[in-house]
């Protein structure tokens, strides 16, 4: 696909260390507010200033981000505050908190949590603050969250996905996200051409949509629905050819099911982005569709992306999933049903 295909970490790290030097070339200029590494300074802002605690500017000289007034750390001599905060003094007598975090009871269970996950834990502090880099990576990560869901997905994905292409009745990203009920109809021509155009009664009718996320789609599209049509077709199913939705919310799928007489209905669908999780697409799963079905009735896998639920596996667990739900005769609880309707075994000899 002709899209930009660098990995969204690379764009993040880029744009954090970006801005992370923008933030040190201005702190180095005097009178400046404080990049905020002032470990200890406890002031509230718009006070006069800090007297001992910023121990972090480059040239001693900056203003302190907590106080928001110029510092005197250049005029004093070497701050006297330690890691955890003690120590910390401020010259017009606040008085500074001092208390040290809980000691970590595990800390190897806690660098391997770290290791296994891009979630945001152990992100360190300074005073009450996140560090720079971290603030800056948070920032950088919302922003890269707003653009996936303001981002068009390009005209030619259908063709290039192999879909019919189909629009809903929303007719702007804008009347999308204000109007949910919107992306859960399709508009009459793209009505129409279901009708004349998808593949009819097929098992399983699966279907790609931008949802919240172009770059989901872009990002992980292209794996994920050859292999996902593939892992179908190898567990006996009948697929028909794939559609394409823009502007789709997980309700369309009901009226497309309707419409294609499929059996079940798969929708693939940008998620909602969390921070650092722009490109995260999920699989929404249908049996028996009809209009205005329960979410109770359907299944999600969601967390798509290769930081999460690898395309090629997400394809397989799909598929075992749908194996379940045809054999169940239903999705969701339905599937929890049978086991929960178990009776419970008679113990024998008291
Ligand atoms: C927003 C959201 C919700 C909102 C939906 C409101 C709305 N109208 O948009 C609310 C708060 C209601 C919600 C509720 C639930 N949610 Co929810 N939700 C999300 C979230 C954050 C985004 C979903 C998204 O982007 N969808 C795509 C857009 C385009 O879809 P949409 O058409 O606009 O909205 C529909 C879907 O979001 C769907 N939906 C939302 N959650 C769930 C869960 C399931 C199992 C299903 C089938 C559908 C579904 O309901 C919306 C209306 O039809 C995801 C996490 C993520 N980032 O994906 C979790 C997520 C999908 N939800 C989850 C869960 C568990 C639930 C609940 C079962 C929680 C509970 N115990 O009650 C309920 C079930 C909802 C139901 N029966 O209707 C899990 C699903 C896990 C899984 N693999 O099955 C997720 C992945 C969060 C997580 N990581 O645990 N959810």
């Amino acid at each position: 696909m002709s899209v930009d295909r660098s990995s969204l970490e690379a764009v993040v790290r880029a744009a954090v260390e970006a801005a992370v030097a923008e933030a040190g070339r201005l702190a180095a200029r005097k009178g400046d507010v404080c990049d905020g590494q002032c470990a200890g300074c406890t002031k509230t802002p718009g006070g006069p200033g800090c007297g001992g605690a910023c121990s972090a500017s480059k040239d001693g000289a900056q203003g302190c981000s907590a106080c928001g007034g110029a510092c005197k750390a250049d005029k004093v001599a070497a701050p006297k505050v330690q890691a955890d905060g003690a120590g910390a003094a401020c010259d017009d007598g606040c008085k500074p908190r001092n208390a040290p975090p809980p000691p970590v009871r595990d800390p190897l269970a806690l660098k391997r949590l770290v290791e296994e996950t891009p979630s945001r834990i152990a992100q360190g502090r300074v005073g009450t603050r996140y560090p720079t880099r971290v603030y800056l990576g948070i920032r950088a990560e919302h922003a890269v969250a707003l653009d996936a869901v303001a981002a068009e997905v390009p005209d030619d994905v259908a063709a290039k996905l192999g879909c019919l292409p189909l629009k809903t009745k929303a007719v702007s990203k804008q009347d999308y996200l204000l109007f949910p009920d919107l992306g859960r109809r399709l508009d009459d021509e793209s009505r129409a051409k279901v009708e004349q155009q998808a593949t009819r009664g097929v098992d399983i009718q699966v279907i790609a949509a931008d949802g919240l996320s172009a770059w989901a789609l872009m990002r992980q599209g292209e794996v994920l629905l050859p292999a996902l049509l593939e892992a179908l077709k190898g567990r006996g199913f009948t697929v028909g050819r794939p559609l394409f939705v823009r502007h789709a919310r997980i309700g369309v799928q009901d009226e497309i099911g309707v419409l294609t007489g499929a059996r079940a209905t798969i929708i693939l669908v940008g998620e909602r982005p969390g921070l650092g999780t722009g490109d995260s697409l999920s699989l929404y799963s249908a049996y028996k569709p009809r209009l205005g079905q329960d979410n109770a009735e359907k299944n999600c896998i969601s967390n798509v992306r290769p930081l999460g639920v690898p395309p090629a596996q997400a394809a397989a667990l799909c598929a075992d999933l749908m194996r379940r739900t045809f054999d169940a005769g239903g999705g969701g609880v339905h599937l929890v049903r049978p086991v929960r309707d178990i009776p419970k075994r008679q113990s024998v000899g008291g």
